[in-house]
Parts: C-alpha cells; sequence; structure tokens
C-alpha cells in the first residue's frame, strides 16, 4: 500500500484528536454556605484563578448556599459525579468515619497553629478515605473558633437547662445535649427562619457566621468559647480530574494550594472583623465565667469519651502523633 493514499484520512483524525484535547471543561461545584461567608467568597476567588490560569480550559461554575445541591448531598453527587466539585462543612462526614469529626472536639486543637498542625496530621488518611470513593480532596480551611449565641448573658450553667440550641452538625448536638440543652441540627440558610419561629433561642457557630446571618437580630450575647475550631474541605470527582490534561491538572492543584493559604487568613482576618461587627451592632461578646467554663469543659470531655469509643485505632494514633507533635 502506498502511504499517501491514508493522508487524507489521517488529516482529519489528528484534527479531532487536538480539538478534543483543547475543548474547555465545564464543572459544576456545590457549596452550602451563602455568599456572605469568607470560605463561599475564597472558593469563587479560586474558580477565578483555574479559569485564568488554565485560560479558560476549565471553567467552574460555583453554586453556593446549597442553591444547586443541599448540603447533605454535595458528597454523594460529587462521587456520583452528577457535579464535578463540592464543599462541605467536614464533621458533617461523621457517620462515615469519627475521623471526619476530630476537629469538633475541645481540647484538641484550640488555636489556628494547632488546627493548621491537625490538618497536616490527619490529611493523609482524609485524603485515603476520600479517594476510596472516588474523590480526590483539594483543600481545607478553618472556620473561627465557635462560641454560643444566646438572648442573655449565661452565667450560670443552669441556664443551659433545656435551652434549645442550633447546632451544624452531628457532634455539636451531642455537645449541647451534655451541657442540658435541646439540639437542633439546622442549616446557615435556615438560621433565621429557626429563630423567627421560635425552632431555637441560641446557636453554635464562629463569630463568622454570626456576623454572616446578622445575629443581633435574635440574639444579644455572644460567648466567646474557643470551643473548637472546624473545617470545610473542597473536593472533586477524580475521574474528572483525570479527564483533564496534565497541564489543567497542575493548573488546578496549584490554585487549590493557593486557596488553601488564602483562606486560612482570610478565616483569621473575618474573626476579627466579626467580632467588631457584632459588638458594633449591639451584641455583647463575652468570654464565660468560671462555672460556665467548669461546665463546658465537663460537656467537652464527655464528647471526646464519646469519640475515643466510636474512632479507629488509626484515627486515634493520629490524635497521639499529632499531640507528640505539638509538645515537641
Ligand atoms: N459556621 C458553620 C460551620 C461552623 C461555622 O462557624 C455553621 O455554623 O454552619
Amino acid at each position: 500500500m502506498r502511504p499517501h493514499r491514508f493522508t487524507p484520512l489521517l488529516l482529519p483524525l489528528s484534527a479531532l484528536a487536538f480539538a478534543g484535547a483543547v475543548q474547555a471543561a465545564e464543572w459544576n461545584m456545590a457549596t452550602p454556605y451563602g455568599d456572605a461567608s469568607f470560605h463561599t467568597q475564597n472558593v469563587k476567588q479560586f474558580a477565578e484563578d483555574v479559569a485564568e490560569a488554565t485560560e479558560g480550559a476549565l471553567r467552574i461554575t460555583v453554586h453556593s448556599g446549597g442553591s444547586l445541591v443541599a448540603h447533605g448531598e454535595i458528597k454523594p453527587s460529587v462521587r456520583r459525579g452528577t457535579i464535578e466539585a463540592g464543599e462541605v462543612f467536614l464533621s458533617t462526614l461523621s457517620n462515615d468515619d469519627p475521623i471526619f469529626e476530630i476537629d469538633t472536639l475541645p481540647g484538641v486543637a484550640g488555636s489556628y497553629e494547632e488546627a493548621m498542625a491537625l490538618w497536616d496530621a490527619t490529611r493523609p488518611m482524609i485524603t485515603e478515605l476520600f479517594a476510596a470513593e472516588g474523590l480526590k480532596p483539594l483543600y481545607a480551611v478553618a472556620w473561627p473558633a465557635q462560641g454560643l449565641y444566646t438572648r442573655e448573658e449565661i452565667t450560670d450553667p443552669e441556664q443551659f437547662e433545656g435551652l434549645r440550641v442550633r447546632a451544624p452538625n452531628i457532634n455539636t448536638q451531642r455537645f449541647v445535649q451534655n451541657l442540658g440543652g435541646s439540639p437542633t441540627e439546622t442549616e446557615e440558610s435556615d438560621i433565621p427562619t429557626a429563630f423567627s419561629t421560635g425552632r431555637v433561642d441560641a446557636m453554635i457557630t464562629s463569630s463568622a457566621t454570626g456576623n454572616a446571618m446578622t445575629a443581633w437580630d435574635y440574639v444579644s450575647h455572644y460567648t466567646d468559647a474557643n470551643l473548637w475550631l472546624p473545617k470545610n474541605i473542597v473536593f472533586i470527582n477524580q475521574r474528572a480530574f483525570d479527564r483533564l490534561d496534565e497541564a489543567t491538572q497542575e493548573a488546578l492543584l496549584e490554585a487549590a494550594a493557593r486557596a488553601e493559604e488564602r483562606g486560612w487568613q482570610m478565616s483569621r482576618d473575618n474573626n476579627a472583623t466579626s467580632l467588631e461587627a457584632l459588638a458594633a451592632n449591639g451584641v455583647s461578646v463575652v468570654t464565660p465565667n468560671e462555672a460556665v467554663a467548669e461546665a463546658l469543659q465537663a460537656a467537652g470531655d464527655k464528647l471526646f469519651a464519646d469519640w475515643e469509643s466510636r474512632a479507629s485505632d488509626q484515627a486515634k494514633e493520629l490524635l497521639e502523633a499529632y499531640r507528640a507533635g505539638l509538645e515537641e
């Protein structure tokens, strides 16, 4: 056979392959928190960075505030590939494995430095668990420390008795129960309704979410109790990642690393401005007195014991290694 006879065939084929390689990928990303949240602002910046670094080869559309997919459905949807990317409040995955709620335990990490060391220590295990479901974590960022929003100052632990408290995850619900209160799991977007319909009298969350949700419309006091610094995690469908060419993959991972760094700084900055905004809008920001601090500690100890009873040996060993690292 004479080679030139194949030339007309080869040309269109190679043209096709090229077209396939440069075809832009369009991804959908679902997030649970509204646009007033710094996490959402960070993830939108991340999407912009990716579009810019890849010259439009990968475009991620961020659907915030649970507008595309409800919080609890985000991880299953990314796993199925219905959407390519998602963000969740990591500790809401605690039913999958107790390692996911290690950042909602009091006394484990009480500062940004410790929270980051905890993330470094647990990231490999969390990455492995995600990988087993065909998911690839990109980055995680801590919220400011969690505290308690109430309609009166909490000066006596008795006030926790029967208090109806909004909680963002199961562990925080357990914590409220340990205090003698009555917890309700409520998404951020449902906070205003929960207060206005009288379903809750109080909430546990950060300065950031209190500010983003204009807590001054519902409460008068914020007890800055430094309970724990829980994280959000951003992740993608591994198959969707594998379909990208190498340069795009690299650009994506590089933008993710930058988003992680930026996000932790945003969290610190947002904590400071949010505490100011709370005070400026008439919310008294207080620290717990001794009796209240003791009650919080006792409830936290119980929470920790419960976690230990459920956590895998691997998770407990990681926690020990993390603690040993802090002492060095
Ligand atoms: N805000 C989120 C999670 C933790 C936080 O500070 C919330 O309350 O739902």
